[in-house]
């Protein structure tokens, strides 16, 4: 009898659902496949995966809200939109705060990382990767930036975020929250004349074909979190936890390494699909720009200590 329900319960199947923004072939689509067969390995079939990509489930907000009422089990999201439900960790979002990932990883890797992931885990998330949300340029359609000027007065697609929505303000430009799957129409229509993002994201979604200008700032270095939810982590047995992590901490370390090589062959497929790309020759004047919003964030008690801490150790 004991032997039975043993075995029943060993074969007991748990499908959980996982939600993604991005396309088959992505850096963070192929990472969070990985994890999903390491989580089935290790816990012998146990627990099946399904990685719902392109946003089938719903946009990043709606994601966001899904995953913290358990509707969803896990998600990759990117710290703009999690910022949002999450006041604690939105320093991450701040410009020109990560110079570049690997400085960024410096600090993620380390007490900083932990102390986010503690921020997340209060507010429903339980981190178990920290994935690369690379460096955020500017481009646009029918007008060519090369300093900040040329931006002012542009209707700039932004994430559904209010710090990347106040960051358009202080440009003396219009922010416009869109979704990601819709930046595409409104550069057909018209409704937008640029948008911002990564180089991965810039060729996956095809805006290079009518954004041909790319400013390059990279005003915005950010990571990216393979989170599950709150209510799924308390139904884990310890073991199953701890296959969970180290198939959190492998697919970070898999999916880091499909972005760096990601960055470079969008740059080269996009260059020579016709983009052009103005490099930023001094940010300070946009540093300078930003002052009200690092003052807002220094004088907040939820992210000045976070703050304090990076900018103490550049
Ligand atoms: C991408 C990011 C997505 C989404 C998107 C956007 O770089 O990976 O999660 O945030 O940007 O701009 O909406």
């Amino acid at each position: 009898m004991g032997l039975a329900f043993a075995v029943a319960s060993a074969s007991a199947q748990t499908k959980l659902r996982a939600w993604n923004i991005h396309p088959d072939g992505y850096p963070v689509t192929e990472a969070m496949k990985s994890f999903a067969d390491q989580v089935n390995k290790g816990t012998q079939g146990r627990y099946q995966i399904e990685v719902f990509s392109n946003a089938t489930l719903g946009d990043q907000p709606k994601a966001v809200q899904m995953l913290k009422s358990g509707e969803i089990d896990l998600a990759e999201f990117s710290s703009g939109p999690l910022s949002d439900a999450v006041p604690g960790i939105k320093v991450l979002n701040l410009p020109f705060l990560f110079t570049d990932s690997a400085h960024m990883f410096r600090h993620l890797d380390g007490k900083l990382g932990e102390r986010f992931a503690a921020n997340l885990k209060g507010a429903g998330f339980v981190v178990l990767g920290w994935y690369d949300g690379g460096a955020r340029s500017f481009y646009c359609a029918g007008r060519s930036p090369s300093n900040l000027r040329d931006l002012a007065g542009a209707s700039i697609r932004v994430q559904q975020s209010e710090i990347f929505v106040e960051m358009v303000k202080l440009l003396d430009a219009k922010p416009v929250p869109l979704p990601f799957k819709e930046v595409m129409a409104g550069f057909e229509k018209g409704t937008i004349d640029c948008a911002e993002n990564n180089m991965p994201s810039y060729e996956a979604t095809g805006h290079y074909k009518l954004a041909k200008s790319v400013y390059v700032t990279n005003h915005v270095v950010s990571p990216e979190a393979l989170v599950v939810s709150a209510a799924l982590w308390g139904k884990l047995t310890e073991a199953d936890r701890k296959v969970f992590q180290d198939a959190g901490v492998r697919s970070a370390l898999l999916m880091r390494e499909l972005w760096n090589k990601r960055v470079a062959q969008a740059q080269e497929a996009t260059a020579k699909q016709g983009s052009q790309f103005v490099r930023v020759k001094d940010v300070s004047p946009f540093v300078r720009r930003m002052s009200p919003l690092y003052a807002k964030y220094m004088n907040d008690p939820t992210t000045r200590e976070e703050l304090l801490s990076i900018i103490a150790d550049k």
